[in-house]
């Protein structure tokens, strides 16, 4: 079994020179994360999983050179997908940095809509599903990442089907849904169903997590259960895996005598008693603005500490050649002069600035030497540098400062939580962080090492992994449910061999699909032959909750026999309705009152009122108000209903109340007291067949159930009511062609 890593970025950076390729490992979140990861996979023995990285490799490179460059990234266990400068331009700049970026941080203002920078994603999401799909193996797990693929999962699905296991994390917020929506409805969707390709889908928090499930039900109308969902024909599980960091690495590294050494340099290099410091890629999520102006309201409102503190600001080059990442460096830089040339003196510059990238010993060491890290990101999807941070602290005398905007800030409870926007909250804590006393700091430390330990970036990708198989290995076991081709030959050669058959089937999600207007779903043409020609090869019913006079006005000119309202009406062909259950109705004028109060207060919702039962139907009711009001209106009825024979039965988009008596299992049993058959077919879609499924247990019957649920009596599942319908066009024509031979 291999595992292919999927992400924008390859974890080299490729340059070329005199016609030679060099690979310089790069920086960053994904990257570090993955990279000791594959680390400990590499070094584990009882860990056989090979490994490829595909990504982008920041050039373009010419096809006379890429079997050169082919051959050499093999040494890396890379594989590039080739991306044209100016296709980058469009994705890369474009979509993913000026629309995807800002919008799922919360940034409306800066967010762009280009239709040309969507159709240039939609591109390169197919040229990266396409390299994956030329190298993927049967039972491959593939792993994509991020804001940048996330049309990638579906794109490889549909090529690949259940061949392989696939698994999509988002490194950045999933925005709340009506931030989301602010995308155009096509691209929404489609991004949608782009990540719905995989078995698992994580985000770094709960928050992320729940507002993504949201995002499903209210715009492709797919609910979940306990995070997870049915969606063509799968199991997908939605859930939160909080990524953490290699704290052994950065732990070890802080006690090394070379990292102590830098360290003890640094501090002596900045003379002050106390350093404060942050490290952040150029970009204005990361609140680096707010950062110094609240640094400002701190020595405004602090001169006793002016000269003892270096605010130590270190900032990584990113995403330079977008206007807005230009236009923010210099605003920086504006504001880092201004303070300077405010407070500082000719002994003491308060803020040291550095545009650049340092290696990682040097990072360690600067954290080794800090007292306070100030984080204060405006929206960050996770934040590994607190994390870091608090790792490195192996003095334990430290104080991270957090941004509660972060989604570390979910689990480093024990950092000084601050409010981005309040300049004020961020110098009161620079204040407390300061005055701190070594027992507070020991102790605060310590609670974070212990969770980060407990959970590093290994547990995390391992943890991930694991659920991408089990999700697969739960859809495997489902599709064994699944009516197969050879299951379906076997029901069609029953039914040939049979003298004396009965086939039944309920209407509404069996035979037709569901309509917004359940008044509308009338049978077509195709419906009414199908019907027409099965009753001429067995003896066939229509079982259905619907009242008689629907089932009237639709069938009265077939050949077949009719059990209306749940069982509570039988016709046979040609006969009259009969009432199978005589009995008291009136409790439907002690329930009508109530559930007539949750039509009024539910728009759209419809009472329907039948002789034996009632309906509360909600298909077309805005779904989330839906679920709220139907589990108050249940809870009422089943306190109301306590001392009465009735049954309140959540069904799809419907609620039913009707007598315990009169059920479609109980109608049907009424069919077996004359009649003997030597085939027995049963289909239906709905919580109120369950009871038939269940009656025909022990009659060797076929039992099909149309629609997902695992949760059912029936022996198999079709898709929807075209499957079912095919299924009965193939019965037909076999019968018919063997009636000829
Ligand atoms: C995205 C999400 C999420 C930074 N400067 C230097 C350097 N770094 C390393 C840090 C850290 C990483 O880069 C930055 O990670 P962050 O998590 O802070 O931020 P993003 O790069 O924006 O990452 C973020 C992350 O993905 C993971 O899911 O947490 O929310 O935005 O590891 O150490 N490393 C070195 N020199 C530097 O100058 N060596």
């Amino acid at each position: 079994m291999r595992l292919l890593i999927v992400s924008n970025r390859l974890p080299f950076t490729l340059s070329l020179k005199d016609g030679d390729f060099t690979f310089t490992p790069s920086s960053g979140g994904l990257v570090s994360g993955i990279s000791s990861y594959l680390d400990y996979l590499k070094n584990s023995s009882i860990n056989s999983l090979e490994y490829i990285w595909i990504g982008w490799p920041g050039l373009f490179i010419s096809e006379n050179m890429r079997d050169r460059f082919n051959v050499k990234s093999k040494d890396h266990n890379i594989v590039s997908v080739f991306i044209k400068d100016e296709d980058m331009e469009y994705f890369y700049q474009g979509f993913c940095n000026k629309t995807i970026w800002p919008l799922f941080h919360y940034f409306q203002a800066y967010t762009r809509y280009e239709e040309k920078h969507y159709e240039t994603y939609k591109t390169i999401n197919r040229i990266f599903a396409d390299k994956i799909c030329e190298i993927a193996q049967d039972g491959d797990i593939i792993w994509i990442h991020d804001y940048h693929l996330m049309l990638v999962p579906q794109m490889v699905r549909e090529v690949l089907g259940n061949r392989v296991k696939i698994g999509f994390f988002l490194h950045i917020p999933f925005p709340s849904f009506e931030v989301f929506r602010l995308l155009p409805v096509l691209w929404r969707e489609e991004i949608l169903k782009g990540i719905l390709g995989s078995d698992l889908i994580g985000f770094h928090t709960n928050e992320y997590t729940y507002s993504f499930l949201r995002a499903l039900l209210r715009i492709l109308g797919i609910d979940h259960n306990l995070g997870k969902i049915y969606w063509n024909d799968r199991i997908i599980k939605i859930d939160t895996f909080p990524m953490g960091i290699d704290f052994e690495k950065f732990n070890a590294l802080s006690q090394t005598s070379e990292i102590r050494l830098i360290s003890k340099e640094i501090k002596e290099k900045i003379k002050t008693e106390k350093i404060i410091f942050s490290v952040d890629r150029l970009d204005y999520t990361k609140g680096i603005n707010n950062r110094l102006l609240g640094f400002e309201e701190f020595l405004k409102n602090n001169p006793e500490h002016h000269k003892k503190i270096t605010f130590y600001l270190l900032l990584v080059p990113s995403r330079i050649a977008i206007d807005r990442y230009r236009e923010l460096k210099d605003e920086i830089d504006k504001k880092i002069s201004q303070i300077n040339s405010t407070y500082g003196t000719v002994d003491w510059q308060p803020i040291i600035y550095l545009w650049r990238h340092v290696p990682v010993n040097e990072l360690v060491a600067t954290y080794l030497a800090s007292d306070i890290c100030l984080i204060t990101p405006l929206r960050d999807g996770m934040n590994l540098v607190a994390k870091e941070y608090i790792a490195a602290k192996s003095d334990y005398n430290g104080v991270l400062i957090l941004s509660e905007m972060a989604g570390s800030a979910k689990e480093l409870i024990e950092a000084i939580l601050v409010n981005p926007n309040s300049a004020r909250e961020i110098s009161e804590a620079l204040k407390k962080a300061i005055t701190m006393n070594h027992e507070e700091k020991r102790d605060r430390l310590y609670e974070m090492q212990k969770r980060l330990k407990e959970y590093s970036v290994i547990s995390w990708a391992k943890d991930f992994i694991c659920d991408i198989e089990a999700v697969y290995k739960e859809n495997n076991n489902l599709t064994a449910i699944f009516l197969s081709e050879e299951n379906l030959n076997k029901i069609i050669k029953d039914f040939q061999k049979s003298t004396k058959s009965l086939i039944i089937s309920d209407y509404d999600g069996t035979l037709v699909n569901f309509t917004e207007d359940f008044t509308l779903t009338k049978p077509d043409q195709d419906l009414l032959k199908i019907i027409k020609d099965i009753s001429e090869i067995s003896k066939f019913y229509i079982v259905t909750g619907r009242p008689i006079k629907f089932v009237d006005d639709f069938f009265k000119d077939l050949n077949i026999g009719i059990i209306a309202e749940h069982g509570s009406w039988i016709k046979e062909s040609g006969g009259a309705w009969n009432e199978l259950f005589k009995e008291d109705t009136d409790w439907k004028n002690k329930i009508l009152p109530i559930i007539k109060r949750y039509e009024n207060r539910l728009p759209n919702s419809v009472v329907e009122e039948k002789s034996f039962s009632l309906g509360f139907h909600y298909r077309r009711c805005d779904p989330e108000m839906a679920n709220l009001r139907i589990h108050e209106m249940i809870d009422e009825l089943i306190n109301y209903t306590a001392n009465m024979n009735l049954q309140i039965l959540k069904g799809n988009k419907i609620v039913e109340i009707r007598s315990y008596s009169n059920n479609k299992g109980a109608a049907i049993s009424r069919l077996f007291v004359k009649d003997a058959y030597d085939f027995i077919f049963f289909a239906g879609d709905d919580t109120t067949d369950e009871d038939v499924f269940k009656f025909l247990k022990d009659k060797n019957a076929h039992t099909i159930k149309v629609g997902y649920s695992k949760n059912t009596a029936a022996k198999y599942i079709v898709k929807n009511p075209a499957y079912l319908r095919n299924f009965f066009k193939k019965i037909i024509k076999k019968r018919i062609i063997d009636e000829h031979i």
